[in-house]
C-alpha cells in the first residue's frame, strides 16, 4: 500500500495527513502523527477526502448550458476560448467594470489561486474584485485599520496565561482563536498550564465547556459588553499606564464613551450578572500575555466593526503586546521573514478609497469590496452595471444574504463562470461551469494558515511551521480538469494580457520585508511548482528545505526578539477614533433595555456544524449520517412554551422572509435564540425537501434596511425572527 504525507484542504486548517493511494486514487485519509504541529489531528471531514474525489456528482467535464437549459460538457480549452471571447466583447461594449470577480472558501486552500484570479482582474481592467471577507469577519480589518498595528505583534495563545473567545467556536471551526494545528491538544496543555479561559457566546459552545468564565449574552450586545468590560479595567485602575502613555492616543475619550456602560447597564442590555461582567473584566486584565479574539457571530451581528474595535482597545490597554527583547515566538516560514519593532503604525483609512459603487454609498474598505451589494450591481442598470461574474470556489446562492435578490441577480447576468466541482445552487445557474482538479491532485501549500497570522491578532499558527504537498493522485480517468490558477492564466493568453501577481503581502502585525509584483510568462505556461517558488521566492524558509520535510516541520531554528522602537518613532495606537466612539454613544443612546422588534421574539444566530464546511460536505452519507440537513436548534424551554417536540416543523420568519425548520433540542443555547447554520436549502419551491436539504437561512436577511454602513455587512448574525409552530410541512414557499 502506498501511503503519503500530504496536507488536508477540505477545509482552511491545512491537516497534516496520510493519505492512502490505491493505483494513484485515494483511499483513505488519517491523521499524521509525525507532522510536529498537527500531531495527527484530523476531523471527519478530512477523513472523507476521498470521497470528495470520487463522489458520483462531482464534474469531471467542464460544463456549458445549452440553449435548452440543460449542461453539455465542454473540453477545459474551448470553455477559455469561448469565455475569453464573451469577455472581451462585454468589455469592448461596456468597459471593464462590468466584469467582477467573487472569490470564495475554495479560492483559499490553492495558493496560486487567488494571486493569479485577482491578477488577471486588474490587467483587464478592472477594479470589482468581491470576496466572502466582508461576509464573515469585515470588522477584523476595519478595526485594525482605525486602531493602528503594533509591528511586534500581539501574543500568541500557546505562551498566554489568560484568553478571551467572543463568538467564535474554534474547537470545531479549526479557523481561529486557537492555533489550528490540533486546537484541543493546545487547549488541554494551555489548561493544565494554568491560563485563564473567557468565553463569552450565547451558545455554551465546544470551547466555553472549558470557560473559566462564560458569559452568555443576548446575541447582538457585544458592543455593550466589551465597554463595559472596559469601564470596569478602567475604573479598578487594570490599564497598563506605561504603555497607554508611552504608544496609545485617545484614551481620554475612550474613557468618557464607556463611562455609561456601567456593569449595571451592560447587564441591563446583555441579560448577564453585573458580578460576572466585572469578574471577566478582572481575569482577562490579571494576566500579562494574552489576547482577546472576536469570531463571525459578533462579527455579523449588528455593529461588527464596534466590537472588534473595542476588542483591540481592551488588549491594548492591557498592555498586551509584544515587548523589546522579547521573543517572537514565528518569525515566519514561507512568508518573509520578520522584522518585528517594539512600537506602534498610525490608524489608516477605514474605507472611501478605490473603487466606488453605485449602491447605499460604499467604496472600497480595509476588508474590500462590500459583497452584500453586489447582486444591486448587477441588477442595477445604467453606466457601471456587472454584466460578468466569475465566481471562484464560491457559491453565491448558498451564501449571500438575501436569497431571493441573489437569485434574480444570477439570472439577470449576461455571463455567470463558476469554478466548482458540482452543479451547485450557483453552479446550476451558470453559462459555464469550469470542473477544478481537487485538492489531492495538486500541489499544496500551508501558506493560507501562515497568512492569517500575520493579518490577524490570534489568528493562524504559533510557530514557523511549513508544510509543501506534491500533487499524490491522478484525477478520474477520462476527467479534462484544471487548476483554477491555470483558467486565469488561460483566459489571460486568449486575451493578450500580461499577468502580475500579488504575492498576498497582507497589513501585517509583524513587520515584515517588502515583496515585489511578480511578471508571469505569458508564452511559456509554468507549472505549478514553478509559480509557487515565484510565490514565496521571498520566504524565511527557502521552499526547497520545507520540502525536504514531507511531514511538515516547525522551522524554529532562527530565534528573533522584537528590536527597540525606532529613535524618531512617534505613531500611536488609537483608542478614540470618532467613528467607533459615535457608534457606541448610539448604543448607550439606546438605553438600557436592548431594542426589540415587535412579534419578533426569537433572534436567529449563525453557528458551524462539525461535518459541513458552509455549502460543502452536505452531500457525502458519511457526513451527514442521515440527516443532510440544518437543525433548527432551540432551548428545551423554548421548545416546551412553543409547544414544540424536537423533529417537529416550524416556520421561522422575519421582516425580510420565511423558511421552515425543522427543530432539535439544545439546553446549551440561551433562551430566546434560535441558532442554526447557513449554507443549506434551495429556493422557495423545494422548501418542502427541507429533510433531504435544510433551508437556507440567508433568505431571512436584509441587504437594505440593517447594514454595517461601511463594509455593508447586513445583520446576519441576532436577526430578529418570529418561529410559529406547523402541522405538517408543505411541499413548498415557506
Ligand atoms: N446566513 C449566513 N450566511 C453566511 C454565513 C453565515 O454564517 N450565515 N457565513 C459567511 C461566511 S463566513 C463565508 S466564508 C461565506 C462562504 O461563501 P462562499 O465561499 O461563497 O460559499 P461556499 O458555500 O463555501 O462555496 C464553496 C464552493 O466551492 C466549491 N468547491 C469545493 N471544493 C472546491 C475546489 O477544490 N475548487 C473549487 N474551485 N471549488 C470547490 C463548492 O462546491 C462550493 O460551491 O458564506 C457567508 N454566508
Ligand atoms: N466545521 C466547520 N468549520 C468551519 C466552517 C464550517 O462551515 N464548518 N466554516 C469556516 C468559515 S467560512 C469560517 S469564517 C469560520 C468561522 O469560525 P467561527 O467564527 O469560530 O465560527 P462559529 O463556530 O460559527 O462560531 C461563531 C459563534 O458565534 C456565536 N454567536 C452568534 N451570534 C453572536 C453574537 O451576537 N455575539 C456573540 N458573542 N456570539 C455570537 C455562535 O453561537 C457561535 O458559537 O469557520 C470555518 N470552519
Ligand atoms: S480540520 Fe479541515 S484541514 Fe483539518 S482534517 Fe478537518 S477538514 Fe481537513
Ligand atoms: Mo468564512
Amino acid at each position: 500500500m502506498d501511503v503519503r504525507p500530504s496536507i488536508c484542504r477540505f477545509c482552511h486548517a491545512n491537516c497534516g495527513i496520510l493519505v492512502e493511494l490505491d493505483d494513484g486514487r485515494p483511499i483513505r485519509v488519517t491523521g499524521d502523527r509525525e507532522n510536529p504541529a498537527y500531531a495527527g489531528f484530523t476531523c471527519a471531514k478530512g477523513r472523507q477526502l476521498p470521497a470528495q474525489h470520487a463522489h458520483p456528482e462531482r464534474l469531471l467535464q467542464s460544463q456549458k448550458r445549452s440553449a435548452a437549459g440543460g449542461y453539455e460538457p465542454i473540453g477545459s480549452d474551448r470553455a477559455m476560448d469561448e469565455v475569453a471571447q464573451k469577455i472581451a466583447a462585454l468589455v469592448a461594449e461596456h468597459g471593464p467594470r462590468s466584469v467582477a470577480l467573487y472569490l470564495g472558501t475554495y479560492s483559499g486552500p490553492h495558493p496560486a489561486s487567488i494571486p493569479f484570479s485577482i491578477g488577471w482582474l486588474l490587467a483587464l481592467g478592472s477594479r470589482m474584485l468581491f470576496t466572502s471577507s466582508t461576509l464573515d469577519q469585515p470588522g477584523k480589518s476595519i478595526a485594525n485599520a482605525l486602531h493602528g498595528r503594533w509591528l511586534a505583534g500581539s501574543y500568541v495563545f500557546d505562551e498566554s496565561d489568560v484568553w478571551m473567545l467572543v463568538g467564535n467556536n474554534p474547537l470545531v471551526s479549526i479557523a481561529g482563536g486557537i492555533p489550528p494545528a490540533n486546537p484541543s491538544r493546545r487547549l488541554r496543555e494551555a489548561k493544565a498550564r494554568g491560563m485563564s479561559l473567557v468565553v463569552i457566546d450565547p451558545r455554551r459552545t465546544e470551547v466555553a465547556r472549558f470557560a473559566d468564565v462564560y458569559l452568555q449574552p443576548r446575541p447582538g450586545e457585544d458592543p455593550a459588553l466589551l465597554a463595559s468590560l472596559l469601564h470596569v479595567v478602567i475604573r479598578e485602575g487594570l490599564v497598563d499606564q506605561a504603555f497607554v502613555r508611552d504608544h496609545v492616543q485617545g484614551f481620554e475619550a475612550l474613557e468618557e464613551a464607556v463611562a455609561p456602560f456601567t456593569p449595571a447597564f451592560a447587564s441591563g442590555r446583555t441579560g448577564v450578572e453585573a458580578s460576572e461582567i466585572e469578574r471577566a473584566a478582572r481575569v482577562f486584565a490579571s494576566g500579562r500575555r494574552g489576547c482577546g479574539v472576536a469570531g463571525t457571530g459578533p462579527n455579523m451581528a449588528p455593529r461588527g466593526n464596534l466590537t472588534e474595535y473595542l476588542l483591540l482597545a481592551l488588549n491594548t490597554l492591557c498592555g498586551r503586546w509584544r515587548r523589546a527583547g522579547e521573543r517572537v515566538p514565528n518569525p515566519g516560514a514561507l512568508l518573509p521573514g520578520a522584522v518585528p519593532k517594539a512600537q506602534a503604525q498610525a490608524p489608516k483609512l477605514g474605507w472611501g478609497f478605490g473603487q466606488k459603487l453605485r449602491v447605499r454609498g460604499f467604496t472600497g474598505t480595509a476588508a474590500g469590496l462590500p459583497t452584500s451589494a453586489l447582486a444591486d450591481e448587477i441588477l442595477m442598470e445604467g453606466e457601471g452595471q456587472v454584466r460578468a461574474l466569475i465566481c471562484v470556489g464560491s457559491n453565491p446562492m448558498a451564501a449571500w444574504p438575501d436569497q431571493t435578490k441573489t437569485e434574480r441577480a444570477m439570472h439577470s447576468l449576461d455571463l455567470l463562470v463558476t469554478l466548482d466541482t458540482k452543479l451547485s445552487e450557483t453552479s446550476s445557474l451558470a453559462n459555464y461551469v469550469i470542473a477544478p482538479k481537487l485538492s489531492l491532485e495538486v500541489p499544496g501549500l500551508s501558506l493560507s494558515m501562515e497568512n492569517l497570522e500575520q493579518t490577524y491578532v490570534g489568528m493562524g499558527y504559533s510557530e514557523p511551521y511549513a508544510q509543501y504537498t506534491p500533487a499524490l493522485a491522478s484525477p478520474p480517468a477520462g476527467a479534462d480538469v484544471i487548476e483554477e490558477w491555470e483558467f486565469f492564466y488561460g483566459l489571460g493568453q486568449r486575451l493578450g494580457l500580461d499577468l502580475r501577481l500579488f504575492p498576498v503581502r497582507p497589513e501585517t502585525g509583524v513587520l515584515r520585508e517588502a515583496r515585489e509584483a511578480i511578471d508571469v510568462d505569458m508564452k511559456r505556461r509554468p507549472s505549478t511548482d514553478e509559480v509557487f517558488e515565484q510565490l514565496v521566492a521571498h520566504s524565511r524558509v527557502p521552499l526547497a528545505r520545507v520540502r525536504e520535510h514531507p511531514h511538515g516541520a516547525i522551522f524554529d531554528d532562527a530565534p528573533i526578539a522584537v528590536a527597540e522602537a525606532d529613535a524618531d518613532a512617534s505613531e500611536r495606537l488609537e483608542v478614540g477614533d470618532a467613528t467607533m466612539l459615535g457608534e457606541l454613544r448610539d448604543v448607550a443612546a439606546e438605553g438600557a433595555c436592548a431594542p426589540e422588534v415587535p412579534g419578533r421574539p426569537f433572534l436567529l444566530v449563525s453557528r458551524r456544524m462539525p461535518n459541513v464546511y458552509n455549502s460543502s460536505g452536505r452531500d457525502i452519507e458519511a457526513l451527514t449520517k442521515g440527516k443532510p440537513y440544518n437543525p433548527a436548534y432551540l432551548h428545551p424551554d423554548d421548545l416546551a412554551a412553543l409547544g414544540l417536540a424536537p423533529g417537529d416543523f416550524v416556520r421561522i420568519e422575519s421582516d425580510r422572509g420565511a423558511i421552515f425548520g425543522v427543530v432539535a433540542a439544545a439546553p446549551e443555547l440561551r433562551c430566546g435564540v434560535l441558532s442554526m447554520a447557513h449554507g443549506f436549502g434551495a429556493g422557495p419551491s423545494r422548501d418542502g425537501e427541507l429533510l433531504r436539504i435544510g433551508s437556507h437561512t440567508g433568505r431571512l436577511i436584509d441587504t437594505e434596511s440593517d447594514y454595517d454602513p461601511y463594509t455593508g455587512i447586513p445583520r446576519m448574525s441576532a436577526v430578529p425572527v418570529s418561529i410559529e409552530r406547523l402541522e405538517a410541512l408543505p411541499a413548498s414557499g415557506a
